[in-house]
């Protein structure tokens, strides 16, 4: 095929060498200097400017025609507003597209070379110089302010009561959290993240869980590295050489730094420690447990440790503070983590948009609505639905239809399969589906038995009571 493509290329080029030939030899037979170019050969070019300008605007028109109406129907308030925007920018740029290019077109063939044709010297216009300034900045203006107006339209602030949903992305899917009924989201923390906890919501259980987890594994690194052979081969031989050094120091110059602080029992035990210490490597070296390391596994555990202990030292140092009427820490409690987003129809809705990874894009089309996802940095957008999922699938007439948040940023290898589906039901469709999704916490205590439940804030409801006595009692 290769080889082919390059064979056209060359017949091609050589066609074209003959071609050149072909012209050199019938101007010598015209008895012409071949760079002299005719009368007829200019108004011939002159003809075919013109010629080309109505083919290629017949090709732009077909392409208006046939792809112009790219966009499914806006189902969302705002998403008409930009579809205004969008059309507003196309009648400008396509009024000024026929208009540049017309005028291009019909000056080069209007003013083909003739011999006895002078140029008018034309230097400079004030006036000219103005309109051509300050029309342009007009409608730069106002295309700039219209588009600003409808982007604030989408990033203003949302209306009270207006639903809020995370969407949370990151190679190669999308997660969202509702914020249940304190209508709060939890703190997250990636730090905290497991299989369970794909959002790392910060709760004291999920801190005890991830905590004894790390420690878990940081011990276990320990131990591996306490039992390297190489390492412990390393320790003896130093502790051998301090008694042996220790020795050495008594029998030449009599023992001076120890004997001035009159402390020889002092040093005994420092020996005793060090012997024990020997015997006991010896113990670990013939245990099952030694075992044989490179350097470079023994940097990697480290390594690890140290990474682990960071995390430790992160998740401890999280503060629990309190957002609207509650602690952070117990509003992620009631937070309904899902993989598929329902959105009542009618009603305005925030998203707040985390990554986890690189940059991810949430792009919902039909709502004409997109956002970068910022790993460390939340950003949000807000829209009202205003068609139904079912509605869309009586507009588009495909039962299957459905709305779709995709990726649309290259973010790796599965970034064409990025989407999560999106369903827009009427009010009470979308209470019912909220109300079957499980909450972040579910507290089994409660669902197996709620009198016992009850008992202890019984006990704390006397205590208090019980303490009151007392001390009236003693005063
Ligand atoms: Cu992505």
């Amino acid at each position: 095929m290769k080889i082919l493509i390059i064979l056209v290329i060359a017949v091609g080029i050589a066609a074209l060498l003959q071609l050149g030939r072909v012209y050199d030899l019938t101007a010598k037979l015209r008895k012409t200097r071949e760079e002299e170019i005719s009368f007829a050969d200019n108004k011939m070019n002159a003809m075919l400017w013109l010629v080309f300008m109505v083919l290629f605007y017949a090709g732009v028109i077909y392409l208006f025609i046939e792809y112009g109406d790219y966009l499914p129907v806006s189902a969302s308030e705002h998403g008409v507003g930009v579809d205004t925007l969008m059309s507003f920018n196309m009648i400008i740029i396509t009024i000024v597209f026929f208009a540049v290019n017309t005028l291009l077109f019909y000056f080069s063939a209007k003013y083909y070379y003739k011999k006895d044709r002078k140029a008018k010297f034309f230097p400079h216009d004030n006036r000219l110089e103005l309109v051509w300034t300050v029309v342009p900045s007009l409608v730069l203006a106002i295309v700039i302010i219209y588009g600003l107006q409808t982007w604030n339209a989408m990033t203003g602030e949302v209306e009270d009561g207006a639903l809020r949903v995370e969407i949370y992305s990151k190679q190669f899917d999308w997660t969202a959290r509702y914020a249940g009924t304190d209508s709060e989201f939890g703190l997250s923390s990636y730090n905290l993240i497991t299989p369970t906890n794909p959002l790392g919501i910060v709760t004291d259980d999920g801190i005890e869980e991830v905590t004894a987890e790390i420690e878990g594994q940081v011990d276990k690194l320990k131990m591996e590295l306490a039992y390297e052979r190489g390492l412990l081969a390393a320790e003896k031989e130093e502790l051998e050489h301090q008694l042996h050094e220790a020795d050495h120091h008594g029998h030449d110059h009599g023992d001076h730094e120890h004997a001035e602080g009159d402390d020889h029992h002092g040093n005994d035990a420092w020996k005793d420690v060090n012997m024990n210490r020997i015997a006991e490597i010896e113990e670990m070296m013939e245990s099952d447990k030694a075992t044989v390391l490179t350097e470079a596994a023994i940097e990697a555990k480290r390594e690890k440790i140290y990474r682990l202990e960071l995390q430790l030292q992160r998740i401890l140092g999280l503060d629990n503070n309190t957002i609207g009427d509650v602690m952070e820490w117990e509003a992620g409690l009631d937070d309904q983590v899902v993989r598929e987003l329902h959105l009542p129809v009618g009603q305005e809705v925030e998203f707040i948009f985390r990554s986890r990874d690189v940059i991810h894009s949430a792009y919902m089309p039909h709502f004409r609505a997109q956002m970068n996802c910022v790993p460390g940095v939340p950003t949000r957008f807000k829209m009202t639905p205003t068609i139904t999922t079912d509605s869309m699938r009586m507009i588009t007439d495909n039962e299957e239809f459905d709305y779709l948040l995709l990726c649309n940023k290259v973010c790796g290898a599965a970034h064409f399969n990025m989407q999560m589906k999106v369903v827009v039901q009427s009010e009470e469709q979308y209470k019912t589906w909220l109300e079957q999704q499980k909450t972040f916490y579910v507290d089994e205590s409660k669902e197996n038995n709620e009198s016992e439940d009850v008992s202890p804030a019984d006990d704390n409801v006397a205590e208090p009571a019980d303490a009151g006595d007392q001390t009236a009692t003693i005063d």
